[in-house]
């Protein structure tokens, strides 16, 4: 269920034990940092971004906030031992977040919160003191299963499981071959990410934008945008940006299968570009599109 992101299957009694990654932890103090509104609406010929993408990356933003925090600890108490974590470690977050009742997990899987919704990240710091603990927050998901019905590939097998090789989260960031044919067309016009499950909660009604993490790039784009950003100056537009992590090539993939489900018959000299690419996995996919567009 975690596709081909390894680390996941690594040393599992690591990643939901605090104390292994860090052997002094007695606590961890878990924030959520909101980083979304709402959203514009996405025109034909568009491509769509998740909205955790358009700001300045997040590990860094995140990184000063809870490092300031620790050496705050530290001026008040200390010798305070303390590790931050922003995402990229082998921590549980969601897991630990629960625990320390930011929110509950909801049927989509993510961390839920009755006041911010669930487009928040999450980060924490693990320390050596012993803090006072929360309480894990009651869930409220109730009848509810909008996200599981609106998974556009089916992705959740049970409420709370994600098969992530499923996801089109999974396909447009992480995967690096081709994406395997029987889900291109509910990939749509998602180009990095995907929020459905999160845009049809309704807890989501309230969420918030965040003045901490700087726009840089518009909700949606242009498809030839895209692609003619990624063709010649990937470094400059997307390198400040998570959407790095897709790397040229996964984003030029990307744009050329949401051309094919675009239905938009003025991407084809584009398509027809990219037929004769040396890249096979690029060539491949612009040859699927053009058929689908013009079966369309
Ligand atoms: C790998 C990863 C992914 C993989 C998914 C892997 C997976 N199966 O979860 C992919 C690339 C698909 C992905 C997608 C997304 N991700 Co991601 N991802 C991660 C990462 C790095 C690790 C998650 C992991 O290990 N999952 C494995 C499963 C087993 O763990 P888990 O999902 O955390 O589940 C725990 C809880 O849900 C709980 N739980 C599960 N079931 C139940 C049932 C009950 C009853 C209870 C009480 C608890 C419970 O226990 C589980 C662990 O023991 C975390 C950061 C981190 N270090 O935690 C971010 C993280 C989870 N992702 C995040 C985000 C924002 C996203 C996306 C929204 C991005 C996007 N817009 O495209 C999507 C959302 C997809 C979805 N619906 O979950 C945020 C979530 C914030 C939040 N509010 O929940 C995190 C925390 C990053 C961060 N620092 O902010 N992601
Ligand atoms: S992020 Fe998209 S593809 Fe992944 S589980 Fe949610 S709705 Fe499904
Ligand atoms: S859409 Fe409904 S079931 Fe899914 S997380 Fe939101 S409240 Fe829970």
């Amino acid at each position: 269920m975690h596709a081909s992101m390894g680390y996941m299957a690594k040393d599992p009694s690591g990643r939901d034990s605090i104390v292994k990654w860090f052997p002094p932890a007695k606590s961890a103090i878990l924030l959520a940092f909101s980083y979304s509104g709402k959203p514009a609406p996405v025109k034909r010929g568009e491509g769509r971004i998740a909205r955790y993408a358009l700001s300045d990356d997040y590990h860094g933003v995140l990184k000063a906030k809870v490092d300031s925090m620790l050496a705050w600890l530290e001026s008040v108490r200390p010798g305070t031992q303390g590790k931050a974590f922003v995402d990229s470690s082998p921590v549980l977050e969601r897991l630990y977040a629960r625990c320390a009742g930011l929110g509950w997990v909801g049927k989509n899987s993510m961390l839920l919160s009755p006041k911010l919704g669930s487009f928040f990240f999450l980060t924490g710091l693990a320390v050596d003191a012993e803090l006072e603990y929360d309480e894990p927050m009651p869930e409220h998901c109730g009848e509810c299963n909008r996200c599981m019905k609106a998974c556009p590939t089916d992705a959740f097998p049970a409420p709370r499981v994600l098969d992530a090789s499923k996801c089109i989260a999974y396909f447009t960031i992480e995967h690096r071959g081709p994406i395997p044919e029987g889900f291109r067309k509910g990939i749509g016009d998602w180009v990095f990410g995907c929020d459905v499950c999160q845009e049809v909660c309704p807890f989501n009604r309230f969420a918030v934008a965040n003045p901490l993490f700087v726009r840089r790039i518009p909700e949606t784009l242009p498809l030839e945008q895209v692609l003619a950003h990624a063709e010649k100056e990937f470094k400059a537009v997307f390198k400040p940006t998570p959407m790095e992590r897709a790397r040229r090539r996964g984003l030029l993939r990307n744009a050329l299968l949401a051309m094919g489900n675009s239905g938009d018959a003025r991407h084809i000299p584009a398509l027809e570009r990219y037929v004769t690419s040396d890249d096979e996995v690029l060539s491949e996919q612009a040859r699927w599109s053009l058929e689908r567009l013009r079966r369309t």
